[in-house]
């Protein structure tokens, strides 16, 4: 009666203007044991045991950068499968712009009330969710990361897609084999803010440092906000900026397919040549009409299922976040833990006209 009573005055509070202090005050954990935020990764104090028993009846939180968004929606489905083999609950909340920082600061606040044991989070903007998913960790709920990482202290592990470092170089390679190793490129991201498509970004910068690429310039980095019509309006604008643009990487789902779109419909069709990061069933129609030879991506539903069974192994004690740390994610395998809390899923795919029949997701 008291917790009730107790948790319905919390949720008013936190209704009202700070959550964060709301939920400073409330405390939020009757049930839940306080953690020590140390360590690369906001590791536990505690110690891993690798042969604790994975705990049923878990309640973990999927937070993607946008709920709308076909890719979040197979990351999301594969947490959802995993986790109901497991025995354990999911739930799904998100904004439903990529853009709405705000918006997933509060819904990193309302799971944090809600009590769940974890969640998985895949960050729009690292900077402004640090402060609430401390406040989560410290109310005892394990923080995962997928997709888009934090800072390393203000999560317990983060799931990888693949190295970035691999991801932002061979998109510059299958690019640059495209258009000869030569002209003026430009690359359409997500939001300026996230933190997957900056680091890749960086990795391609540097990429194309090496004397290889002496012929190619980066003339533009544009922002689609992983919106359909600003990434296709940022595809025309960047055609109508530079006419000698020879190739377009987007490392965006949502921005590869609309710059594809734009490419299709235009006199720039299988001219300038478009790369990145898509899914198979979105790019199909473009790798069969000539407009887009060459992409990579991982299999998303692989990721979240990965972070489901990352987030049941943290909260039932198996792993910690620590590097050197091995767990068991059912069929997927084993999987160690590296530097700053890092778990890798694996190397992405390549598709092209030749395997892109083999994949549907
Ligand atoms: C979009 C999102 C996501 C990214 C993929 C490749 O769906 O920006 O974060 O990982 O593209």
């Amino acid at each position: 009666m008291r917790k009730t009573t107790l948790r319905r005055s919390c949720a008013a509070l936190a209704t009202a203007t700070s959550l964060a202090l709301a939920l400073t005050a409330c405390g939020g954990g009757t049930t839940k044991k306080d953690v020590a935020n140390e360590g690369g990764s906001a590791a536990t104090a505690g110690k891993a045991d690798p042969n604790a028993e994975l705990k049923k009846g878990l309640t973990v939180g999927f937070l993607p950068k946008q709920v709308n968004n076909p890719y979040f929606t197979s990351a999301d489905k594969g947490g959802e499968k995993a986790l109901t083999e497991l025995g354990s609950k999911y739930k799904e909340v998100g904004p439903s712009s990529a853009t709405d920082t705000a918006g997933q600061v509060s819904y990193v606040n309302t799971l944090t009330q809600q009590q769940v044991d974890a969640m998985a989070v895949s960050a729009q903007d690292p900077g402004a969710l640090c402060t609430a998913l401390k406040q989560a960790m410290k109310n005892g709920i394990k923080v995962v990361t997928y997709d888009s990482d934090t800072t390393a202290d203000c999560r317990n592990a983060f799931v990888s897609q693949a190295s970035a470092e691999d991801l932002g170089r061979t998109e510059v390679q299958l690019l640059a084999k495209q258009i000869d190793y030569k002209g003026e490129i430009a690359i359409l991201s997500a939001a300026q803010t996230a933190t997957n498509q900056n680091t890749w970004i960086d990795f391609m910068k540097d990429e194309l440092k090496k004397p290889e690429y002496k012929n190619m310039k980066l003339v533009k980095v544009a922002y689609g906000n992983d919106d359909a019509q600003q990434s296709f309006q940022q595809t025309q604008g960047l055609l109508q900026e530079y006419p000698n643009l020879k190739g377009i990487i987007s490392p965006t789902t949502v921005g590869i397919k609309a710059a594809a779109q734009y490419l299709s419909g235009s006199k720039y069709k299988g001219k300038v040549k478009l790369t990145g990061l898509g899914t198979p069933n979105d790019m199909r129609k473009y790798v069969k009409n000539g407009t887009v030879e060459a992409f990579e991506l991982w299999d998303p539903a692989k990721l979240g299922e990965l972070a489901a069974r990352t987030a049941v192994a943290l909260a039932s004690g198996q792993i910690t976040g620590k590097e050197g740390e091995t767990f068991k994610a059912g069929s997927m395998g084993e999987y160690t833990i590296g530097k700053d809390g890092v778990i890798s899923l694996g190397k992405p795919t390549v598709f092209d006209a030749k395997n892109i029949d083999q994949f549907n997701f």
